[in-house]
Formats: C-alpha cells, structure tokens, sequence
C-alpha cells in the first residue's frame, strides 16, 4: 500500500461548507409549524418548590403549551448516562440524577422548573413571567470546605451528608517512604471551577412524524447513538424509530455529552404530545448555568524526596467540587488522582479524594477532564522541589521520567475507565530535549533573562511535562462502500464537533483503496447512517473510530484486489491499486476503475456465490483492549509588567507525542486550540459565584475568553512513539493542549517577578491579574 495521504498535512474538506456558511447547524434546521420552547430556570440556588401556578401563562396569546414535573407522569425520571461507572467495591459514590424538570426541589441557579412552548420564541420567554412559583429558600452550600460541616445544609437530604464520592488509591507505602525521605514538602493548591465555552451553544429540534411512527432529532450532541437508544428506551420506542442527528456542531469540549441535558428529554416528548416540531436554542446567558460545568478542586499534597531529588513519593488529599448532581462524581477527580503522576516514576503514593455536592451547576468533563488539576499539583509541587533542593527545574523532571525501557509502565492504581493505569509505551527524555531546546532553556536561565532584568524587562520561562490516557473504548465501527461512480463512502457513528474527521477518516480509506482523497465522502453523526457509536470523547476518535475505518478499508481493498485477479485472470500480488483503478503492475493499459469493480460485485442477476459477499463494502469494528498514554513538555517565555500584571507570551513550545500521526496539519489545530482554552483557564476565565450560589459573571462581557490577541504563535514539535495497542499506532491528541497550562503559568510568572526569592509562591489556578494583585499584596503585607 501506498502512502500519499496518511501522515500528510491535507487542508480539512469540511472547511469550505463551514467558511461559506454551507453547513447546517441545529438552529439552521426550519420546519412548517415549528413551535419554540423557553424554559422556567431556578433563579435561586437552593429552595424547596411549595407551588407553580402555570394558568396565566397557558392564557396568554400564541402559548400552545406549558409542561411542569407533574405533567410528565412515569416520564418524569433522568437520562441514562453515556458511561455508568462499574459498581466497585469499597468506593463510596452517592451517585444522584437530575430530572428533566425539578419537582420538590430546586439545586442550582439555572435548574428548570417548568418548559413552555409557544408560536415563537419570544411569547415563550414572554411566558416565562406569568408562571407563579412559589419557593422556600434554604440556605445554599457553596463553598467546598464549609459543605462537610456538620449540621450545614444538606444538597440531597437522603445522602445525610454532602458526600458524593469518597476515594483512596494506594500504590506503595506512602508513610515508610516518608519516613526516609531528605526532603518532605507540602502545600495547599486550589483550582477552581470553570467551564467551556463553544461558539454554537446548545440546541435541540425534535419532529414526530406520526403516519411513519417515526421521530428525528437534530441535537447538538457529541454521542447521536447514545441520544438515539436512550430516548428509544424512555419513550417506549423502537431504536429504528429514533433518529438522532448531530449535524455541524461547533465546539462541543466534553459538556455536549456525557448526560441527558432535560431538554433532550423533554423536547421529544413535547413534540410526539403535541405532534408538532418544537425547537430550543440555548442562549449564553443559560450556557453558563444550565450547560454543565468542570473544575473546582482543592488539594493538600506534599511530595517526599531524597536529597538528589528523586521522588519517593507523594500524598495527596482533595475535595473536588461536583455540582448539584453528580452524574460523573468519580470519573473527572480519578482522571486527576491518576494524572497527577505525571511522567514520573512515584514508586509510593497515597490519593485520597472527597467529591462533595454543592448548589452548583452540575459538574462532568471537559476538554482534560480534571486532567489538569492532578498536572498543576504534581508540576508545581515539583516546582518548589527544584528551589528547595537548588536542583534547576528542568533537571529535577528529566530525573524522574519514567526511563523508556520501562514501558509497558504499570502505575497500579485504577483509571477513569475503571482498569489498571498502565502506560502502553512512550519515550520521555527526547520530548524533554526537544521542547527545552525549542526554548533555548539554557541559555535563557544562565544568560539572557540577566540581559533582560538589567533592561527592566520581566521575563521567566518555564516548562511542563504531562502524560494524558486517550483512546478508551468501547468500540466503534466504520462501513466503507465503494460505489457504481467509483467515489468512496465512510459512515461512522461517532459525532464530529471540529477535529476535521471528514479528513482525517478519509485519508486513511483513501490511501487504503488507492482513490483521490477528495472522492472520500464521509458521514459522521446521523444513526441511520451508522448504527453504533459511544461518541467523541476522551481523544478516542482517531485511536477507535479511525483503526475501526482502516479495518473497514483492508477488508474492501482485498475484496477490490480478488475482484479484480477474477477480472484479469491474474494473481492478486500482479495488482496495484492508484488513481482510482487497479491495474497489473507492468503491463500498461491494463487496468479497471473500481466503479466497474463495483458494479460487478453488485450484479442485477444471478445468485450470491456461496463463500462471496456482494458489493465492495465492509463494516468492522474496532475497541482497544485498553487507552493509549500520549505525552507531552510544554515550554513558554512569558513577559508581565509589575504594575499592571498584564502578560504577553512571548514564545510558546509544545512539543507532543501521540504515535503515529494521520494528519499534521489537523494536529496542529488541535493543539492550537487546546492551548487557547487552557490558556483561558488559566489566566483569564474566573466564573465567580456569590455566598448565595448566584453566578456573578455570567456574561462573555465579564467571563474573559482570550482572544486572537491573547493566544500567542506556538512552535510545535513531535516525537512519534506508536501505540502497540491499535494497528495505527496512533494515540489520541484532541485534549492534550489544554492540559499543563496552568502550572506553566505560574512557572512563568513566578519567574519573571522573582517571586521565589520574596518567597511568594502561586498555588491557585486561574490566575488572573485581579487575583494575582490579591496573592502579592497579601505576601507583601
Ligand atoms: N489526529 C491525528 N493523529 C493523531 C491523533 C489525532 O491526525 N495521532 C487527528 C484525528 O484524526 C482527529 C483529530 O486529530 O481528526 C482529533 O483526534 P483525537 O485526539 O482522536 O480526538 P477526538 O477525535 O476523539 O476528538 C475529541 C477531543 C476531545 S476529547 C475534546 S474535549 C475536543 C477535541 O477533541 N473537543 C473539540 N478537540 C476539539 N476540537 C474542536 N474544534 N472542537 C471541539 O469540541
């Protein structure tokens, strides 16, 4: 087989339906007699409901409809969840649901409490005034620490206390380590909540079509399929009867999935009730307290070391924040407990994490998954090592890197896929190498931040290493068909939010079947094209969907080549295929298109031959035994003015390891984009809650996003260590820019004001000048 297109840097395909406003989003979709709907949020954190009154509503003009809990009957009961934690033994998990609309109570700022469906958006949100509820505050539970007070108030009574999960992992013995440690250093880190913010928030049409019994559903999901089987079930419907489509979606970064959002539940159902299509459209205001959040952790950890500065290990208490329900209480604070080891032999560690329910949004992964929490604890712990020890804090990581001859590298403890942590491969030190070199590390700490300091300038470096679990299963699959035109069609169920599938999955059939990669059409996201699909999460596209698509391709290229040996009478090793054709190596002019392959394989007469399948297609599957560990160094040249602590990045180095590589160019995208949101969550995004629980900035005019002008070039480089556990050899890359920026922030700036030798040290993430002008005047006095 002939590589023209895997590994090269082919510009996405997509990009011109998108740039020219082709593409079709949710809101996009129009139906005759659409009806709008609006929804009743809580505007209150914490409150027991005593009534609704819905009746002026109802009377109001072009109102066709007003839904509340007691409408719902046997409906009324949560979503499944994408993926249900296994039970395990000796874990506490009080997992509590939301339901589609709240009934006896109401949790968080933002909780719906009752759905009305109107003419036009407008009377809907017009609507919303005359609904009468009546609600008894009760005093919300904010703040992480106060929550596990005794007698405070309680987020779920029945839980009797405000514990949602409560894990210890153990590897080694922490204490005996400790107790033969030169160096033992502690501190307290505290990472708040945040959330992602996608340019199309969320949206959901739903159409019944009551001659056919058949329901379609435009959704702005991550996971069509999961949507799909679970509105079958609840509805009481067959899975053909459903079907789910996640059209251009823009930006989903984990809250897109995950859970059943109520109105997923509940538009559906209006629309078979009232036998109606029915939109909603999530505006910003609703994005930042209906859409799910992640973040919000508090950790005391210390780290014991031995006077040359290996680590003999580290412990680690945290209290995680999950929200008003706790859909993912385990998932998001395990991916932190395992990341938090880092690339790092740790051969003792004790982690024990304490998910509490706040009056919060509710919290599950995004984009990192609570990935960075565990990087900015360990990186920054680290950190103070280094000064403690007067060992340089490039040095003291390349002294703990897992040694490449250690590989695979079991870590004993369980991951978020509830299997063993066990790294499959990498190599560490030359991604260590590339980046420090990619930043003139050396030079810039012996000579030329001196330079800079004598010009008045403030400038510190610093560098981050982080390893990232991709590619989890379950499985997926991809059908590849080659049709009568000789063009080529890939469906797969996963859903595509930007990552550039349509060209990165038709780089891999198009190199398999030797065709143009533009004669590659891809479907992604609609179930009755593709049948399974768990979803994008967790980078798990190119590892699962694209080995599932080169699967798919092999078997159709051997179907192409026996097709074609019958053809021409030849042996299939006599065969090349290229240009959209096979033909016999050497002999020129013999040669047919695969149209015609095609056609032949679907003859209009005459049986099946017994041991033969018509057509040139195939549907394969494919589920890693286990996730893919990607790496990774970030290295960055940050300037701060000391008055203002406004930063400008000067240079910024990532230098990434993900296997084999599909497409450098999508790549690049990806990591360009990661690095934007972390450097967001870093420096500049800070949603801020009141001690009511009421979220004080929840405006993209107060909640900064950097912009163009905040996110800096970036200089990337790539090491390529395949996985062994996929025939590609790839590992997922789709969260990885989003991981170490935190601890790279406060590297920097601590470096550039000199911080360590006033002995003021950065533990908390985001780091805004606000809050940065906060930590320095209360070290100063
Ligand atoms: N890729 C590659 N070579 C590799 C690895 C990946 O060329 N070795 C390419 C893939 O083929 C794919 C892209 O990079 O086109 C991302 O692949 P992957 O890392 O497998 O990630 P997923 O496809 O599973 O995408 C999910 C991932 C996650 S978890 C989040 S969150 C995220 C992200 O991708 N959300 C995104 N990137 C996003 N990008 C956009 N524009 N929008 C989002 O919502």
């Amino acid at each position: 087989m002939t590589t023209r297109y895997f590994g090269e840097p082919i510009p996405r395909n997509e990009d011109r339906r998108l740039l020219t406003g082709q593409a079709l989003f949710v809101d996009d979709v129009e139906l005759p007699g659409l009806l709008h709907a609006a929804l009743l949020r809580s505007q209150v954190a914490h409150a027991r409901i005593k009534s609704i009154d819905v009746s002026a509503a109802l009377a109001r003009k072009g109102v066709v409809a007003v839904y509340t809990a007691e409408d719902l009957g046997a409906y009324w009961q949560p979503g499944p969840l994408l993926v249900p934690p296994p039970p395990i033994a000796g874990i506490v998990f009080n997992q509590r649901m939301q339901v589609p609309l709240a009934k006896d109570k109401v949790r968080h700022v933002g909780e719906p409490i009752a759905i009305v469906v109107a003419e036009s958006r407008y009377i809907a949100e017009d609507a919303l005034a005359d609904i009468d509820v009546q609600l008894e505050t009760l005093p919300p539970v904010v703040d992480l620490e106060r929550a596990l007070e005794k007698d405070g108030s309680l987020v779920h009574e029945d839980v009797r206390s405000n514990v949602s999960a409560h894990v210890r992992q153990c590897k080694g013995d922490y204490a005996k380590a400790a107790a033969k440690a030169d160096h033992i250093i502690r501190r307290r880190f505290h990472y708040d909540h945040g959330m992602s913010s996608p340019m199309e928030t969320r949206g959901v049409v739903a159409q019944w079509d009551a001659r056919a019994s058949q329901l379609t559903i435009w959704d702005t999901t991550q996971a069509p399929v999961f949507v799909r089987n679970g509105l079958a079930a609840m509805l009481g419907l067959g899975e053909r009867q459903v079907r789910v489509i996640a059209p251009f979606v823009g930006g989903g970064f984990g809250p897109k999935i995950m859970i059943f959002y109520p109105e997923e539940v509940l538009l559906p159902w209006i629309a078979i009730k009232l036998n109606r299509p029915v939109k909603w459209i999530e505006d910003r205001l609703e994005h930042f307290v209906a859409t799910t959040h992640e973040r919000g952790q508090i950790h005391d950890a210390e780290i014991a070391l031995s006077r040359d500065g290996k680590i003999l290990g580290i412990k680690d208490v945290f209290l995680h924040d999950a929200g008003a329900y706790d859909p993912y209480g385990l998932t998001v604070p395990i991916n932190s407990q395992c990341t938090l080891l880092g690339p790092y032999v740790v051969p003792n560690y004790d982690s024990t994490f304490t998910a509490v329910f706040t009056n919060k949004p509710i919290v599950t992964p995004y984009r990192g998954a609570g990935r960075q929490h565990g990087v900015f604890v360990i990186e920054r712990l680290l950190d103070f090592a280094a000064r403690e020890l007067g060992i340089d804090r490039a040095e003291i990581r390349r002294r703990n890197l897992i040694p490449a001859d250690a590989f695979p590298y079991n870590n004993e403890i369980i991951y978020q896929d509830f299997a063993p942590l066990e790294y499959d491969s990498g190599n560490y030190e030359p991604v260590l190498d590339k980046a420090l070199a990619a930043i003139d590390y050396a030079r810039f700490v012996t000579e030329e931040q001196k330079k800079l300091r004598a010009q008045g300038r403030h400038v510190g470096v610093a560098v981050a290493c982080y390893v990232e679990g991709t590619g989890i299963g379950p499985y997926e699959g991809a059908r590849v068909q080659v049709q009568a035109n000789g063009k080529v069609s890939l469906a797969t169920g996963i859903g595509t939010q930007g990552q550039g599938h349509f060209t990165s999955f038709a780089q891999i059939v198009a190199d398999q079947l030797g065709v143009d990669v533009r004669d590659v059409d891809v479907v992604t996201g609609d179930t009755d094209q593709f049948y399974w699909g768990a979803g994008t999460f967790a980078s798990r596209g190119a590892v699962v969907a694209g080995n599932a698509v080169n699967e798919a391709s092999k078997v159709v290229r051997e179907k192409i080549l026996k097709q074609a040996s019958e053809h021409f009478e030849c042996a299939v090793e006599d065969l090349e295929l290229g240009s959209g054709q096979v033909s016999i190596v050497g002999v020129p002019g013999k040669s047919v298109r695969l149209g015609e392959l095609a056609m032949r394989a679907n003859p209009m007469r005459g049986a099946v031959k017994p041991g033969t399948e018509p057509g040139l297609e195939s549907t394969q599957y494919f589920g890693p035994p286990k996730g893919a560990t990607a790496n990774g160094v970030h290295a960055m040249l940050l300037e701060i003015d000391p008055d203002t602590l406004m930063v400008q990045i000067l240079k910024y180095v990532v230098v990434h390891d993900c296997g084999t590589v599909i497409n450098p160019l999508i790549l690049a995208g990806q990591i360009h984009g990661g690095v934007a949101q972390g450097i967001g969550n870093a420096y500049y995004e800070e949603l801020m809650f009141n001690e009511e629980g009421q979220l004080m900035n929840a405006s993209l005019a107060d909640y900064l996003l950097p912009t163009s002008l905040e996110v800096p070039r970036m200089e990337l480089g790539h090491t390529v260590t395949p996985s062994p556990l996929n025939p590609m050899g790839v590992k997922g890359a789709g969260e990885a820019g989003a991981i170490p920026v935190g601890p790279l922030f406060a590297q920097a700036i601590e470096d550039a004001l000199g911080l360590g030798e006033r002995k003021i040290e950065l533990c908390e993430i985001p780091l805004s000048p606000n809050r940065l002008w906060r930590v320095l005047s209360r070290a100063d006095g």
